[in-house]
């Protein structure tokens, strides 16, 4: 039985809690959270005696065989260097950092410390994005020349998450890394990127609209856009929406996950929808039961030594693309070459 300590105990964690009890063979046997109210709620909500409001106590006091890291991006190096130092794998959600320093010191520590890291980038553990990925696989619709990778909503997340209202960064760095790592999973890594963003809603600090150009390694040319500002007769949140061209065929994924594929003249229509986790509660269930798949994913690479799909090194290509996203809106649309950013 592995046994996990998880920081951070606030909206999101719950979600990893649940997964957690989900998973065969590991445990959530430690808690912590600076904030007292919330460290004792998810105690008693998940059945954990063993709480603390000090990361490094946690940590030095448990016997532990990884950490679990769901506070917001501030944190995320301290916190990451702390689980390398005591020499325990360790999980980070995303955004892994604010910027590529940070990312790579954090990268470099785990490496020093031989110890895996594995960014909580879930979205593309989906698993109407998995049934898109194994359909690329099997060349269903030739060589793939264009994608676009959508996600466009008026879902108020603000009560839900507050600081999203407030970051000088939002919808890039807390939705587009979704939809930029989507992107590298979908057409491989990119060489160049334009984008433009806007600040749509009034109450809202950062931008909340984006449109991201790519050109991809493999010759694939994308977008990726992604709007909180964006009310649709039928709210969407929080689908990720795809558009796929090949020589041989298309593919769509369409509103409430419905798959064609459209190859040689015929057309085939699947339901791709996500499983509903019990403890799971629409609309979330989508993110949910992803969360529940990269977690599964996670025991079973400490299991056999492997390293994690979204490993802290594979997701340093990911934040590149963040980077140079927000390089490009505030250079007028400028064409960023991603290698120079990464
Ligand atoms: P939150 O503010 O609700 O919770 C964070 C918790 O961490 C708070 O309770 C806070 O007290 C605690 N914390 C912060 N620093 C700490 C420290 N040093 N030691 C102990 N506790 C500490 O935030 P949230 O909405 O749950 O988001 C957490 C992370 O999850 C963010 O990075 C966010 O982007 C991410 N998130 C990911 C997904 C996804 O699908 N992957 C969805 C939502 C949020
Ligand atoms: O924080 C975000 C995420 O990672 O998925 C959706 C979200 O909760 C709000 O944009």
């Amino acid at each position: 039985m592995l046994k996990g300590g998880l920081i951070g105990c606030g909206f999101f964690a719950h979600n990893h809690l649940h997964a957690w009890q989900e998973i065969d063979g590991v445990a959530i046997t430690a808690l912590c959270d600076r904030d007292e109210a919330r460290l004792k709620q998810a105690g008693e909500k998940f059945g954990v005696s063993r709480l603390y409001t000090d990361a490094a106590q946690m940590i030095a006091r448990e016997t532990l065989d990884f950490v679990d890291i769901a506070t917001t991006v501030k944190t995320h190096r301290p916190l990451v260097e702390l689980a390398a130092s005591a020499g325990l794998p360790v999980i980070c959600q995303k955004p892994f950092a604010e910027n590529l320093i940070d990312a790579r010191a954090m990268v470099d520590a785990c490496d020093c410390a031989g110890v895996t890291l594995m960014v909580h980038e879930n979205f593309r553990w989906q698993a109407p994005l998995r049934a898109v990925r194994a359909l690329l696989d099997r060349d269903r619709i030739g060589e793939v020349f264009w994608g676009r990778v959508s996600f466009r909503s008026a879902y108020d997340v603000f009560s839900g998450q507050p600081y999203l209202a407030t970051s000088d960064r939002f919808i890039i760095e807390d939705l587009g890394i979704h939809m930029l790592d989507i992107a590298r999973f979908l057409f491989g890594d990119v060489s160049h990127l334009s984008a433009a963003t806007r600040t749509v809603n009034p109450r809202i600090r950062g931008e909340d609209v984006a449109t991201m150009l790519m050109v991809h390694e493999s010759g694939v040319n994308s977008i990726c856009d992604c709007s909180y500002a964006t009310s649709l007769q039928e709210e969407l949140f929080p689908q990720t929406l795809l558009e796929i061209d090949g020589s041989r065929g298309t593919m769509r994924l369409s509103a409430n996950y419905e798959l064609t594929i459209h190859s040689e003249g015929v057309t085939e229509k699947h339901m791709v929808a996500p499983v509903l986790h019990d403890w799971a509660s629409r609309p979330w269930h989508n993110i949910q039961e992803s969360v529940y798949n990269i977690q599964q994913h996670w025991v079973a690479c400490l299991a056999s030594q492997r390293a994690p799909e979204t490993s802290g090194r594979d997701n340093l290509k990911t934040m590149a693309l963040v980077a140079a996203a927000y390089q490009s809106a505030a250079d007028n649309l400028a064409s960023v070459d991603v290698k120079a950013v990464a």
